[in-house]
């Protein structure tokens, strides 16, 4: 009935079905995207030549490999199958259940974890059902200030969130750290029944113990939401929640380098809870083919190489913090121990947005983020964030990294300098150039 195979010429690269009779009836079998639906066709080509001819420094981001990409454009995303590994409310299922089962191990050996809910069709929802697994409408949740490096499913006061459950919120100190005098103060206080840490705009490890310490005192569940370092804490190079913590939350397409997806590890007991939370809690049917794409990402991610690849992430973040540090830039929570790096650009008499308008000029991407306590407003903020997933993927190291914060710090000091922003174009260009990663 189909051939997988690939569709490939002029340096287009992508996994693609070929459905012979059916679809031929139809008037569109045996055609390539290429011919069926140019307009879509020559959009993903274009975006694919902005990712490989720019500098990709949202921290979020990645590049999935051409097996991660290959499970995703598979024929898996044709089955529908709510519930979980032999026990769905569809017949059919016997080579899903297979796929699903070995994604669940896999997450659970990367982890340590001694259950994975592998479904969560991404970041939100994945914090959602956790939450409802944990708490009743009404329940009381501490959370990190959003301000200081949390995340709009943190309780931001414009999610549906914000009005089911009560979000208190503790601060990092003026050096960065996190207070935790002030958080078992207020677990005292508000009686928190889940008390949550894991931020996506904070460049510091942290101590789960210490959070585990108030969490038991207080009687409430601990979760952490590694969404931006989950891949280097499952390389072993961040400190690991899963064994201390209730529910471990993390999205499977930034430093894990797989689809765009969520999935949620949590303790033995927990497991009916969280799985009826996600199905039929919240979702419908799980997008299995991701879920195949988030069992080859993880078994990318077992293999030596990423452990490697890990540790060169974040040894570029720490030459981009010297160089940055070396030219008067301040940088947020004292700098990075992760990926990623915040930084308050205004007292280099430029805004977060001004930046990162001129550096998409200079084909050098990042996203201009609020620092803690920031007086400006979200969409103009004080701040830019960035990070080295992507350019790591691609084999960047230290010496093309030095080359970036350089090319930033000269649009730092002449954002409007048109002819600059594009000599550095060109420069990046060329740099990229000898780190093509898609074909
Ligand atoms: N949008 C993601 C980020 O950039 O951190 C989090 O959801």
């Amino acid at each position: 009935m189909y051939r997988f195979g690939y569709v490939s010429g002029r340096g287009e690269h992508y996994p693609f079905i070929l459905l012979i009779p059916v679809l031929s009836r139809l008037g569109v079998g045996w055609m390539s995207l290429k011919e069926f639906d140019p307009d879509i066709f020559n959009l993903i080509l274009k975006e694919k030549i902005r990712q490989m001819q720019g500098l990709e420094l949202i921290p979020s981001e990645n590049f999935v490999s051409i097996p991660v990409l290959e499970a995703m454009g598979s024929i898996l995303t044709n089955k529908y199958s709510e519930g979980y590994p032999g026990n769905r409310y569809y017949g059919g299922c016997e080579f899903i259940d297979e796929v699903e089962q070995i994604c669940i191990d896999r997450a659970k050996k990367l982890f340590g974890a001694e259950h994975a809910n592998v479904q969560p069709l991404s970041g939100a929802p994945m914090n959602e059902a956790a939450y409802y697994a944990l708490m009743n409408p009404g329940d009381t949740i501490l959370g990190m200030d959003l301000g200081h490096g949390g995340h709009l499913t943190h309780g931001h006061p414009v999610t549906h969130l914000a009005k089911v459950f009560k979000f208190i919120r503790y601060k990092t100190t003026p050096d960065g750290k996190i207070d935790f005098e002030n958080v078992r103060k207020m677990a005292r206080e508000h009686k928190p029944k889940v008390i949550l840490c894991g931020y996506s705009a904070y460049s510091r490890d942290l101590d789960y113990r210490q959070f585990k310490e108030i969490a038991d005192e207080a009687g409430a569940f601990t979760m952490a939401d590694i969404a931006h370092i989950g891949g280097l804490v499952a390389a072993g190079e961040m400190n690991n929640p899963v064994k201390d913590f209730d529910v471990v939350t993390t999205t499977t397409h930034k430093t894990l380098r797989g689809p765009r997806g969520g999935m949620i590890l949590c303790r033995a007991e927990l497991a009916s809870r969280i799985d009826k939370s996600v199905f039929p809690g919240l979702q419908g049917g799980p997008h299995e083919n991701l879920i195949a794409g988030k069992a080859v990402a993880f078994k990318e991610a077992l293999q030596p190489a990423f452990r490697e690849y890990a540790r060169q992430v974040m040894k570029n973040a720490k030459v981009l913090e010297e160089v940055f540090k070396a030219n008067d830039f301040h940088l947020c929570f004292g700098g990075t121990e992760n990926h990623m790096l915040l930084m308050d650009v205004t007292p280099k008499g430029i805004s977060g947005k001004e930046l990162q308008v001129a550096l998409d000029k200079a084909g050098i991407t990042l996203n201009k983020n609020m620092i803690p306590d920031d007086p400006r407003p979200p969409m103009n903020p004080s701040g830019v964030r960035l990070g080295t997933p992507c350019v790591t993927t691609r084999g960047m190291k230290e010496k093309e990294m030095k080359r970036i914060a350089d090319w930033i710090n000269e649009v730092v000091n002449a954002p409007n300098d048109e002819k600059l922003l594009s000599r550095i174009k060109t420069e990046v260009r060329g740099l990229c150039e000898q780190f093509m990663f898609y074909h």
